[in-house]
C-alpha cells in the first residue's frame, strides 16, 4: 500500500481567499487604468469564477455578458495587456498584506515540512501571483517550501482538466497514491480526481454551494488548535483540525479502500 509522501496545494481559494477582495479587485483597477466600462461586482464575479484563468475569465465575460461590447480587432493583445496591468495590481495588493493566509494553512505547511512531507502547488493563477503570495503571506523564502510550483499557462488546458496535476506529479515522480490535494472548487476537485488524487475541499463563500461528492472530505477550512473547521463531509474522528497525524490516517483509509475496489 502506497505511504503518503506529498501534499499537492492549489492556490486561490484553498491557500487565500484571493478571489472576492483580491483578483477581483485588481481586475477592476485594470479595466478604470484602461478607461474601460466593464466592472465586476461581487455576485458577478462568482458567476465569472465558472471559468478558470484570468484570461479566458475576461473573454467568457464579454460573450456573456457584453455581447454589446465592439471588439476591436486585436482583442487578444488588449485581454493580454489587461492581464498583465492586473497582475501589477495583485501583486501591489498582496504586497501591501492585504490578502492572508487561511486557519491552518502556515500551520500544516510548517508541519508537514518538519514531518518529511514534500510540498506542491498545482495553480491556474499566473506564477508572479504565487510568488507574492508565498514571499507576503507565508515566508520570506515561502516559495522554496515547494519542490514543484506548477501555475498558469505552463500546461495547455486549465482546470477542470488535470493536466497541471499531471503535470506536478510528473515532475515528482510520484504516483496519485502517494499523494493528498488540496482544492476549494469544483474546477479544482474535478481536475484533482480526474488525475487519481484524493482530495480535500476547504470550501469559501463563493464555492460552498460547488458540487464535492467526489471530495474525500470537504471542511469550513483546516482549522487550528484553537479554531476549530467544521466537516461538511467526510469522518475525521475526534480531531477538530487538520494535521500530519490526521492526513497520514486518512490517506491510509482511503488508499486501502480504493486498493480494495
Ligand atoms: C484560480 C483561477 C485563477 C485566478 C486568477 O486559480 O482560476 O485564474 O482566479 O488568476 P486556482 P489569473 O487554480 O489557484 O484556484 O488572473 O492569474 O489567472
Ligand atoms: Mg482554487
Amino acid at each position: 500500500m502506497a505511504h503518503l509522501k506529498a501534499l499537492i496545494f492549489d492556490v486561490d481559494g484553498t491557500l487565500a481567499d484571493t478571489e472576492r477582495d483580491g483578483h477581483r479587485v485588481a481586475f477592476n483597477k485594470a479595466f478604470a487604468a484602461a478607461g474601460l466600462d466593464w466592472e465586476w461586482d461581487i455576485p458577478l464575479y462568482g458567476q465569472l469564477l465558472a471559468v478558470a484563468g484570468g484570461k479566458e475569465r475576461m473573454k467568457y465575460y464579454l460573450d456573456r455578458f457584453r455581447p454589446d461590447w465592439p471588439r476591436p480587432q486585436n482583442l487578444d493583445a488588449l485581454i493580454a495587456d489587461l492581464h498583465q496591468a492586473k497582475t501589477r495590481y495583485y501583486t501591489a495588493l498582496l504586497a501591501e498584506g492585504a490578502i492572508p493566509l487561511r486557519p491552518g494553512v502556515k500551520r500544516l505547511l510548517t508541519e508537514a515540512r518538519e514531518a518529511g512531507l514534500r510540498l506542491a502547488i498545482a495553480t491556474t493563477t499566473t506564477p508572479a501571483n504565487v510568488t507574492a503570495l508565498l514571499e507576503n503571506a507565508l515566508a520570506a523564502d515561502g516559495v522554496s517550501w515547494f519542490e514543484i510550483i506548477a501555475a498558469g499557462d505552463v500546461v495547455p488546458a486549465k482546470k477542470p482538466a488535470p493536466d497541471i496535476y499531471f503535470y506536478t506529479l510528473e515532475r515528482m515522480r510520484l504516483s496519485p497514491q502517494e499523494c493528498l490535494a488540496f482544492e476549494d472548487s469544483a474546477n479544482g476537485i474535478q481536475a484533482a480526481t480526474a488525475s487519481g488524487l484524493a482530495t480535500i475541499i476547504t470550501i469559501t463563500d463563493y464555492t460552498k454551494d460547488h458540487d464535492f461528492r467526489d471530495a474525500a472530505l470537504v471542511l469550513d477550512c483546516l482549522g487550528e488548535p484553537d479554531y476549530p473547521f467544521q466537516v461538511i463531509r467526510g469522518e475525521v474522528g475526534w480531531t477538530t483540525y487538520v494535521d500530519v497525524p490526521l492526513l497520514r490516517s486518512l490517506h491510509q483509509q482511503w488508499t486501502s479502500t480504493l486498493s480494495h475496489r
